[in-house]
């Protein structure tokens, strides 16, 4: 019979995050779905039917909690070699900008990338995603920024979109030219701006290699001036924007990013009330990323409760890049969220699931309701808070994404 659903969770503890607080918890819950997408969640007393006579496949979950796939809305997983080095360097003293001005720090990596075929680029990053997806994330955004000439950024987001299809895993790319300036371009950043607007942006929206734009803006990034003319350029050709803002100092890159309805803005360390205040008006997502915060021994905390007053969404993501977070596991990304930045367990969990999807401006998943797909976590938990206690805890019994698994 076609009209069976092609599975149905029983005796579930489900965190749906549907709701606009709290947990949207569900005891002895079901969750069903065909085709792909959910198509009741619920108590198992308002199942339409025994089960039995519902579904094809049949799992009692044992009031184990289940969750929407965890998704990690900031990434950088595609590069080649790794920063080691650097990080032995900083242990001993040397900062993070120091580095990067000494020719090191990002433009080592972009070395590494424009030397790597396609091929080795994507051998080296597949198993970078495949760890991130042991936590159970089953949607993932992999930022470009370390080819900075646009045969080799595009090589990234080529990289990126194969991860996808190889992972069977939702893939979001990102336009990430404005991530430092090439060493060609030294003393002339307006004019690496041209190219990033005019020749590698263009190119990139036409040929479907990106979702979304971001940029660096930072001292040793771009200007705000610099930024804005790339936000002008992604939204000529139809791109939504995200930027690194406020990481570390204040150059007033969360305002411009919320006057441009970014997606998100994220990092924030340095960002005031007036900033939360705007990105909560203009619904632009705050990404928290306790990873590069605490590789860089920053101690600048982001203003969790002006976020929180001001009603900006939060998300949290690791950030996996070889420089200031080569983190692999969006759970630890959670638990340092709520160790370092105070975040509740529910807002970290939030950040993972519901705002994340938020922050690459999906509306099909990252919470549990009927129409969404059906990518699912059977936890060996109980309570929701235990994903952001453990600092490494177990991963996800059972993974379904797209209600495959
Ligand atoms: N902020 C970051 O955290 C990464 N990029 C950025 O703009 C760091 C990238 C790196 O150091 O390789
Ligand atoms: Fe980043």
């Amino acid at each position: 019979m076609s009209n069976l659903w092609d599975g149905l969770l029983i005796d579930a503890r489900i965190a749906t995050l549907a709701d606009a607080s709290g947990h949207g918890l569900i005891e002895r819950g079901a969750v069903g779905w065909q085709d792909g997408r959910i198509v009741f969640v619920g108590p198992m007393d308002a199942l339409p039917g025994a089960p039995g006579a519902l579904s094809r496949h049949i799992e009692a979950v044992d009031g184990a909690l289940v969750t929407p796939g965890l998704i990690d809305c900031h990434t950088h997983l595609v590069f080649a070699g790794d920063r080691a080095r650097e990080f032995e360097m900083r242990l001993q003293g040397a900062s993070y900008e120091a580095i990067a001005k000494a020719g090191g720090g990002i433009v080592s990596s972009v070395r590494a990338v424009r030397e790597a075929s396609e091929e080795a680029l994507l051998a080296q990053s597949l198993p970078r995603a495949r760890a991130l997806l042991r936590d159970g994330v089953t949607t993932l955004e992999i930022k470009s920024g370390y080819g900075l000439d646009l045969d080799s950024e595009a090589k990234m987001l080529r990289v990126a979109r194969r991860i996808g299809t190889e992972l069977g895993i939702g893939v979001r790319t990102t336009f990430l030219g404005a991530h430092a300036l090439p060493p060609a371009y030294a003393g002339r950043a307006d004019a690496y701006i041209d190219l990033v607007c005019e020749h590698m942006l263009p190119a990139i929206a036409h040929e479907g290699l990106a979702d979304a734009v971001d940029a660096f803006c930072e001292g040793i990034g771009f200007s705000l001036a610099q930024t804005r003319r790339v936000f002008e350029a992604a939204h000529r050709h139809g791109l939504p924007v995200k930027l690194h803002a406020e990481q570390l100092s204040h150059l007033g890159g969360a305002a411009l990013a919320a006057s441009f309805h970014a997606l998100s803005a994220d990092h924030l360390e340095w960002i005031d009330e007036d900033d939360a205040r705007a990105m909560g008006a203009a619904g632009t997502v705050a990404v928290l990323l306790p990873g590069a915060f605490v590789c860089l021994r920053e101690t600048k905390l982001p203003p969790i409760d002006a976020l929180r007053t001001h009603g900006v969404p939060m998300a949290v993501a690791t950030d996996c890049n070889p420089g200031t977070s080569p983190l692999l596991s969006l759970r630890l990304a959670m638990a340092l969220a709520c160790a370092q930045f105070r975040l509740t367990p529910e807002e970290a969990l939030r950040g993972a699931t519901a705002n994340a999807a938020r922050a690459l401006g999906l509306q099909d998943r990252g919470r549990l309701a009927v129409g969404l797909r059906a990518d699912l976590l059977v936890w060996e938990a109980h309570d929701p808070a235990q994903l952001s206690y453990w600092l490494g805890g177990d991963p996800p019994r059972r993974v379904i994404v797209g209600g495959a698994g």
